[in-house]
């Protein structure tokens, strides 16, 4: 909450890079979020920069301290660092339970007040959330408590990541078929390929993608796949008969696939609105299709033993409800085997019943999106949460 003749709040972020673009995607869109609509002063500590670059194309790779976006960006070298309590935020958030440097918590625990320390953690469908969601942790051996933050879907969580612009710039940019096919021709989409069923392709390596390819090729609807630079590898490389670059494009059968540029995430919500399906993957980009009004198909991020297997259930279990094609295909997709059938999917068949069903899905696309934001935003509940715990006196904190 802001309040004009209050001193701002200071949050920190400690994002460490575990791979591909996730955490950084989440934490720079939980900044940004953080400074604009919350009014707080927001550093956020970096580890690999040039993976936040990918995202952030204007970022500076070699600065060990820059200002973007109204955002103080630190680079988080090593655990070395020496920290003053005056350096200390009033928030301090690591993501996924990264481990801040250890003098920054001493620093925390001399500072009066502690400042509230939230673990935010990833972004899971299950039951068990709900029971862990601001759980309290005390420190073993200083006079500090970390509190666990879910991210989720009910109201017994912290809700996901959404601006408060995000319903009306998408609004407005899906009912300008001008603006969108300026966009996908900034994109070097031509206007044929913006004018047939357009599907984003972002998947992880594993994800069967030639197999996908083949059944679009063989379908009377013309489609046209446009992939990031990057993703899908092998198999869009072998589609195009050519390195997979950006600018790229092979049409066969009723396929076109094209590759795109790396897009910054405002262009990446974009692409996101204009497609008809989107696949997307991880957590970012999943929750981003959630708000673009379009159905979509989720590359859940691999886990070992199976674990993930388990967590694109527990979401299918509260999505696909009552569509059942989309959450059969949505399983193959993730290499999960339809029950009784362990043989390879058909995906021919699997496509023809996924887009006899699009009219459906987009309709509970629209109504999920909706169910979810009743919950509120993850900023919001977070302010909200982190006021409550200064609100407290200190002696009494848990
Ligand atoms: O890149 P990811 O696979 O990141 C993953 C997941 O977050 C996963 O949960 C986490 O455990 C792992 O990292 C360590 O997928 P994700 O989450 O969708 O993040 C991709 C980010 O990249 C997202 O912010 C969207 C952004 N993006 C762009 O900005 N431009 C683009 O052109 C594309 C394709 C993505």
């Amino acid at each position: 909450m802001f309040l004009p003749n209050q001193p701002q709040t200071s949050l920190a972020i400690f994002c460490k890079v575990v791979d591909n673009y996730g955490d950084i995607g989440i934490c720079w869109r939980l900044a940004r979020q953080l400074q604009l609509e919350h009014r707080i002063a927001v550093t956020l500590w970096v580890d690999d920069l040039r993976s936040f670059q990918r995202i952030c194309p204007g970022l500076a790779v070699d600065a060990e301290a820059q200002e973007f976006a109204g955002v103080t960006v630190r680079h988080w070298r090593d655990q070395e660092g020496e920290f003053s309590t005056s350096e200390v935020a009033d928030i301090v958030i690591e993501f996924f339970g990264c481990d801040i440097p250890p003098r920054y918590v001493a620093a925390m625990a001399e500072r009066s007040p502690h400042p509230v320390w939230i673990n935010l953690e990833g972004l899971s469908a299950e039951e068990w959330v709900e029971g862990c969601h601001t759980l309290p942790s005390p420190h073993p051996r200083m006079p500090l408590t970390k509190y666990f933050f879910y991210p989720g879907f009910t109201g017994k969580t912290g809700g996901l990541l959404h601006e408060s612009s995000l319903e009306e710039e998408r609004r407005q940019f899906q009912s300008n078929p001008d603006a969108m096919q300026d966009f996908l021709a900034c994109l070097g989409v031509m206007p044929s390929e913006a004018a047939s069923f357009k599907i984003s392709l972002f998947c992880y390596p594993h994800a069967p993608v030639s197999a996908l390819f083949k059944a679009w090729q063989n379908t009377d609807t013309a489609v046209t796949c446009l992939v990031p630079e990057g993703v899908g590898g092998e198999a869009v490389k072998a589609f195009l008969g050519t390195e997979a670059k950006v600018g790229i494009m092979r049409t066969r059968g009723a396929l076109t696939v094209r590759v795109l540029p790396f897009v910054s995430q405002p262009d990446y919500d974009k692409l996101l609105w204009a497609c008809d399906l989107n696949f997307v993957r991880g957590e970012d980009s999943f929750v981003r299709a959630q708000w673009a009004d379009k159905p979509f198909i989720w590359h859940i991020y691999p886990q070992d033993e199976n674990l993930h297997h388990k967590k694109l259930r527990a979401f299918l279990t509260r999505y696909a409800d009552g569509l059942e094609r989309l959450h059969a295909f949505s399983l193959c997709w993730n290499g999960v085997a339809l029950e009784g059938n362990d043989g390879m999917p058909n995906w021919p068949s699997l496509w023809t019943q996924l887009q006899g069903d699009i009219p459906k899905i987009a309709l509970k696309a629209v109504e999920w999106r909706h169910q979810v934001l009743k919950n509120g935003d993850l900023a919001s509940n977070l302010v909200a949460f982190a006021d409550k715990r200064r609100s407290i006196p200190e002696q009494n904190k848990v």
